[in-house]
């Protein structure tokens, strides 16, 4: 059966755009056609300047939200990264494969290197290495495939190449995995600058959506997304992209396709008001489902629990063949 795994970051409150280019998909299609894995990669969180109580609240709530995104515990598993000492110990060998070279050439690794420079604040050396535990996660279940949103395939794509190294040195080890992005909403971009990527830990939050938003909000945010000049709805991700983002999420919420739904709206405020009540639509039951879950924390937590367990039986005997191979003695 092919195998999946998944991660989401706790940096920040859960947006749009991780529920469309990624949770979504983990829950209503992943789940039943794969044996999959969905983490909340906590030690990803550390790589920036983190108030320690806060990313403790916020791996509790992605947990909770990806659970009330339909995720089924008995279908899949989730777990939380640091609960499974296997990644830290498979990041260190993995390190050892890949190259300083490499680490730099990361594009998210420059975009979130010069935020942290403009915030005045001094680079942790994980902030580098990141791509290297990401690889870690991956690779220590032996994963076929890795749903992720466009923003994530170089990171795979590096996971790859480690694999294929490390395969090459020292003997098969590891399975070699690909990114499958999703077919609409790869990309969910800020409504208010359409150039930059809806991301959770952005300064600019008008333009972003978060799945907690209550409706009127999301409602406001919609209705205020910049768009571009001109009226005539077309889509063009290049010279209209602002029209193009709200095109795209009303084509991932309602089904539809981008192309399509263009022809259908003579106004940019048509086109606002459907796509903002489709994203209202779309968030009801998860946010509904979200407060009966926070009604109840033990469950949540033996979710995590049991996860957990079953994930490391899953990585060590991986883990441990990658010592074994790199040269490590064994210790027993
Ligand atoms: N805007 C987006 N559009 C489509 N997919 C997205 N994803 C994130 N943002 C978008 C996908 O969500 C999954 C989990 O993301 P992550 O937690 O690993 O963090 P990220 O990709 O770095 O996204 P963020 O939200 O922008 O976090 P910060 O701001 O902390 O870096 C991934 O599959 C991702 O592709």
């Amino acid at each position: 059966m092919t195998r999946v795994f998944s991660g989401i970051k706790p940096t920040g409150h859960l947006t749009l755009g991780n529920y469309l280019g990624a949770m979504r998909r983990w829950a209503e299609v992943d789940q039943y056609r794969a044996d999959a894995l969905f983490c909340v990669v906590d030690l990803h969180a550390l790589t920036v300047d983190h108030d320690p109580a806060r990313v403790r609240r916020l791996s509790r709530q992605a947990a909770t939200l990806l659970l009330a995104s339909g995720l089924d515990p008995e279908r899949c598993t989730l777990f939380v990264q640091s609960h499974v000492d296997e990644h830290a110990r498979l990041s260190y060998l993995l390190e050892c494969v890949a190259t300083d070279g490499e680490m730099r050439r990361m594009i998210q690794y420059k975009e979130k290197a010069a935020r942290e420079q403009r915030r005045g604040g001094s680079l942790r050396l994980s902030l580098l290495t990141y791509p290297v535990l990401m690889a870690a996660d991956i690779l220590a279940y032996r994963t076929d495939e890795v749903p992720v949103g466009d923003d994530q395939t170089q990171h795979v794509e590096l996971a790859r190449d480690l694999a294929v190294r490390f395969n090459h040195r020292y003997g098969h080890t590891f399975t070699v995995p690909r990114a499958t992005p999703p077919a609409v909403a790869a990309r969910v971009m800020n409504l208010q600058d359409p150039a930059s990527k809806m991301g959770k830990s952005e300064d600019v939050g008008p333009g972003i959506v978060y799945l907690l938003d209550e409706p009127d909000v999301v409602r406001r945010k919609v209705m205020r997304a910049v768009t571009d000049s001109g009226r005539e709805v077309v889509y063009d991700r290049e010279s209209r992209p602002g029209v193009a983002n709200l095109l795209e999420i009303l084509a991932a919420c309602s089904g539809g396709n981008p192309e399509e739904l263009a022809g259908v709206y003579e106004s940019y405020g048509a086109l606002k008001k459907d796509t903002a009540e489709a994203v209202v639509e779309v968030l009801r039951p998860v946010q509904q489902r979200h407060r009966e879950l926070c009604a109840d924390p033990g469950y949540v937590e033996g979710v995590l629990r049991e996860g957990a367990r079953r994930a490391r039986e899953m990585a060590r005997p991986v883990v441990d063949a990658a010592y074994r191979a790199i040269g490590l003695l064994p210790s027993n």
